[in-house]
C-alpha cells in the first residue's frame, strides 16, 4: 500500500475510533453482579454514565430488573418495566436518574438490591449560563469541526506525497 493510502486509511480511523469507543459497557456489581447485600451506591459512586453507556446485569433466578421511578426505588415497588434474563442488557438512551430494583420478595426493601444512577448529556442537561464559555453544544460542534480538519489535512498530506 502507498504511503498516502495509509496516512489516509489511518487519518480515517483516527477519527471514527474515539467516537466508536465512547460508549462504555458497565457489568452493574462487577464481579458480584446483580445480588443482595452489594452496596450498588458505593459501586455506582466512582462511575460517569452518558448517554450509550450500557449497564449489564449479571444475576441467577429468582433476581430480576425493574426499572422504576423514584417513587418505586424509595418504596421497593416493581413496576411496569422487567427484565428476566440473568444477563440483561440495558442502554442508557436518555440523560436524567435512572432507578433499578430486584422486584423478587424483599432484596430491594430488606437487602437493598437497588440501583440508583445519573446519566449525563444529551438535551436534557441543565442549561448553561448565558456567555458561558463551555456550553455543551458549542464544544460538540468544535470537536466534529475539528474532526473534519484532522481528515482533510491529512488526506491533502496524504495526496501531495
Ligand atoms: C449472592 O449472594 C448470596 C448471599 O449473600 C451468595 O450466597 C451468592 O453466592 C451470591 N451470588 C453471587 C453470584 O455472587
Ligand atoms: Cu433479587
Amino acid at each position: 500500500m502507498k504511503t498516502s493510502h495509509l496516512l489516509i486509511v489511518f487519518a480515517i480511523v483516527a477519527t471514527i475510533l474515539p467516537a466508536a469507543t465512547m460508549a462504555t459497557e458497565y457489568i452493574v456489581g462487577d464481579d458480584k453482579g446483580w445480588n443482595v447485600s452489594v452496596d450498588y451506591n458505593a459501586w455506582a459512586s466512582d462511575k460517569v454514565f452518558n448517554v450509550g453507556d450500557i449497564l449489564v446485569f449479571k444475576y441467577d433466578p429468582p433476581h430480576n430488573v425493574y426499572s422504576v421511578d423514584a417513587e418505586g426505588f424509595k418504596n421497593c415497588t416493581p413496576s411496569q418495566k422487567g427484565w428476566t434474563s440473568g444477563n440483561d442488557i440495558i442502554t442508557l438512551a436518555t440523560p436524567g436518574k435512572k432507578w433499578y430494583i430486584c422486584g423478587f420478595g424483599q432484596h430491594c426493601a430488606t437487602y437493598g438490591q437497588k440501583l440508583v444512577i445519573t446519566v449525563q448529556g444529551g438535551d436534557a442537561a441543565p442549561a448553561p449560563a448565558p456567555g458561558d464559555p463551555n456550553q455543551n453544544g458549542a464544544s460538540g460542534i468544535a470537536s466534529s469541526w475539528y474532526q473534519i480538519i484532522v481528515v482533510a489535512a491529512m488526506a491533502v498530506v496524504g495526496l501531495l506525497i
